[in-house]
């Protein structure tokens, strides 16, 4: 049997864990340096904000607020050196945010420039049953080139969610979701209890994209590789900023295909106030640290940010806070492969085995990457590799934010107050005997 060398790497690096791999370092570096790509959308008088994405622009006529979304096809990047073929609304995955107030009568036209039929239903809003959005239950379906007309009105505050309800299983995989905030009326609040509010929107999503390949399987029902807030795989993802003592509201989201999200926040405590049927008595909200955020819901949580720091959210799936995982590798934790090694190296110059005593050489390496990929764990942080991928962001609290609100950049602990190797000293001090 001849084994070819290009076989060999396209192998061993599509795994990008515990199998062969080659090192070079004539290549660049994995991308990123700090977490930040796009600047989050620019904060109005209360408007919610969302990282790495948009908010759905409208125009009132005759006292009716009145919205466009288009469906149709678009190129998406999913951190910076892996693009994909997506579906979405008006250009992006997910969709714009459609940012409304309790009271408010909507006309929301949607456009399909999909190559088959959709619709548009409206998740967690309480409306006519001919507005529901079922395609062959409560409307025709949505033909290629057809425009449609939905009118409603939103009758109580709260986190919602849009996504077609026709052939959901393509179209969803392929990103077409988004999220809608609707306000209490007279508009969003921009201080509660004299504290600043910093309101946030996070979609949860997972795909499958072969490794490098362009476009997400929607036949997938596990093995999901890539996953996402906002669509953005971490090092991709934009960070959140606040300032001490201000309010955040995190409007966590999930309309990935198969799996639920416990999404954990460091360095604080959150209360669970509403999902999206609707908010929680305040007797019944306790503190948490994670929620779980099932598919198909809206959960919202309020925290106060407590100190300055850099402070990781993210899901607490392992596999969820990881780019691009292989599952069809070996096990080599603990392994002797000096003797593999040697005998590969005949007819692959410079292989070496990797994983034997974890994951984390694959993400201080530069390694070769296939085309259209990103590396398995994040990327640089001040202190080293953040060997963290996938859906995980970084919640930047200061004493004061630089104007415009913007990133930050990385924390600087105060002098002295950072885990460090223990001294000799310390250890005779405490009697430690490592
Ligand atoms: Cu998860």
């Amino acid at each position: 049997m001849t084994i070819s060398r290009r076989k060999l790497l396209t192998t061993g690096l599509a795994v990008a864990g515990a199998g062969l791999a080659k090192k070079v370092h004539a290549q660049p570096s994995p991308p990123a340096t700090a977490p930040a790509a796009a600047p989050p959308t620019p904060a109005g008088k209360g408007s919610v904000v969302v990282p790495n994405g948009s908010l759905l622009p409208w125009t009132s006529r005759g006292g009716v607020k009145v919205y466009h979304l288009v469906a149709g096809a678009l190129k998406h990047e999913i951190a910076p050196g892996l693009t994909i073929d997506a579906w979405g609304y008006n250009g992006s995955t997910p969709g714009p945010l459609l940012e409304a107030n309790e009271g408010d009568r909507v006309r929301i036209y949607v456009t399909n420039k999909l190559p088959e039929a959709t619709s548009v239903h409206w998740h967690g809003i309480l409306l006519p049953h001919g507005q529901d959005g079922v395609a062959g239950l409560t409307q025709r379906a949505i033909m290629p080139g057809q425009t449609y007309r939905y009118d409603f009105t939103f009758d109580r505050a709260g986190t919602y969610m849009y996504h077609p309800h026709s052939d959901e299983m393509t179209q969803i995989a392929l990103g077409m979701m988004g999220m809608i905030v609707v306000h209490p009326r007279g508009g969003p609040q921009a201080v509660v209890n004299g504290r600043r509010v910093r309101d946030y929107a996070l979609m949860s999503h997972e795909w499958m994209v072969p490794i490098g390949t362009r476009r997400a399987n929607p036949l997938a029902m596990n093995d999901f590789n890539v996953l996402t807030f906002n669509s953005k795989s971490f090092p991709g993802t934009a960070p959140l900023v606040a300032e001490v003592g201000d309010l955040v509201r995190l409007r966590l989201a999930n309309l990935g295909p198969m799996d639920h999200h416990p999404i954990h926040i460091h360095g604080h405590h959150f209360d669970l106030v509403a999902t999206d049927g609707g908010p929680v008595p305040p007797p019944a909200r306790h503190p948490e640290t994670t929620v779980l955020v099932p598919v198909g819901t809206t959960r919202t949580v309020e925290l106060v940010a407590r100190a300055p720091g850099d402070w990781a959210l993210h899901c607490h799936m392992t596999h969820h806070a990881m780019n691009q995982m292989g599952h069809g590798a070996a096990n080599m934790i603990g392994t002797d492969t000096r003797g593999l090694e040697a005998r590969l190296g005949r007819v692959v110059p410079g292989y070496m085995t990797m994983g034997q005593a974890g994951m984390r050489e694959m993400a201080e390496m530069d390694m070769t990457q296939p085309a259209n990929s990103i590396s398995m764990m994040g990327g640089k942080g001040p202190h080293g590799v953040i060997e963290m991928g996938g859906m995980f962001t970084i919640l930047k609290v200061r004493d004061k934010l630089p104007a415009g609100d913007g990133d930050p950049g990385w924390y600087a602990a105060p002098p002295g107050t950072t885990a460090v190797e223990a001294t000799a000293d310390d250890l005779a001090r405490d009697g430690i005997k490592p």
